[in-house]
């Protein structure tokens, strides 16, 4: 079976990419942003977060903020020191530990009015595996991998 040229541009493209998961700036809420009268379980529930993304709370400032609180203040809408407050309106916050995080509005009545948000971030996803390659050699005949590639190249282009 002849791979076509595709094919094989594919597969060295594949191989030389650094990483297929790309971190990525998610804007809570989308287009309705940081506010009240959403629902954010809704919102999130179709989404998956990995560790390197960004979460980017927008909003009007002083018209709301953002806490990252434990499970515990999530449920109670318990709000920390204002010292602990995220408020420039477009805060971001990199997603850097797998697991659950909370987040909650501190202005009076917005969290227990459904301004709060969890999520589940997952571990980095790693590149798909693939078949081991062989090990690249400095040799001058070409049967490294580099030598392989050239090879191959040069078929197709030739
Ligand atoms: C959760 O956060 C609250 C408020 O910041 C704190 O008082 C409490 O001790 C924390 N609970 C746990 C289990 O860490
Ligand atoms: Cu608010």
């Amino acid at each position: 079976m002849a791979l076509s040229p595709l094919t094989i541009l594919v597969v060295i493209a594949t191989i030389f990419l650094p990483s297929i998961a790309v971190a990525k700036d998610i804007v809570v809420g989308d287009d309705h942003g940081w506010t009240v009268g959403f629902d954010y379980s809704a919102w999130a529930a179709d989404k998956t977060f990995f560790v390197g993304d960004v979460l980017v709370f927008k909003y009007a400032v002083g018209e709301h903020n953002v806490f990252k609180v434990n499970g515990t203040a999530f449920q109670s809408c318990t709000v920390p020191p204002p010292s602990e407050a995220l408020t420039t309106g477009s805060d971001r916050i990199v997603l850097a530990i797998p697991g659950r995080k909370w987040y909650i509005c501190g202005f009076g009545g917005h969290c227990s009015a459904g301004q709060k948000l969890v999520i589940t971030v997952q571990p980095q996803t790693l590149p798909p595996t693939l078949p081991p390659a062989p090990a690249p050699s400095p040799s001058k005949d070409g049967h490294g991998f580099g030598g392989w590639v050239s090879k191959k190249i040069l078929t197709i282009f030739h």
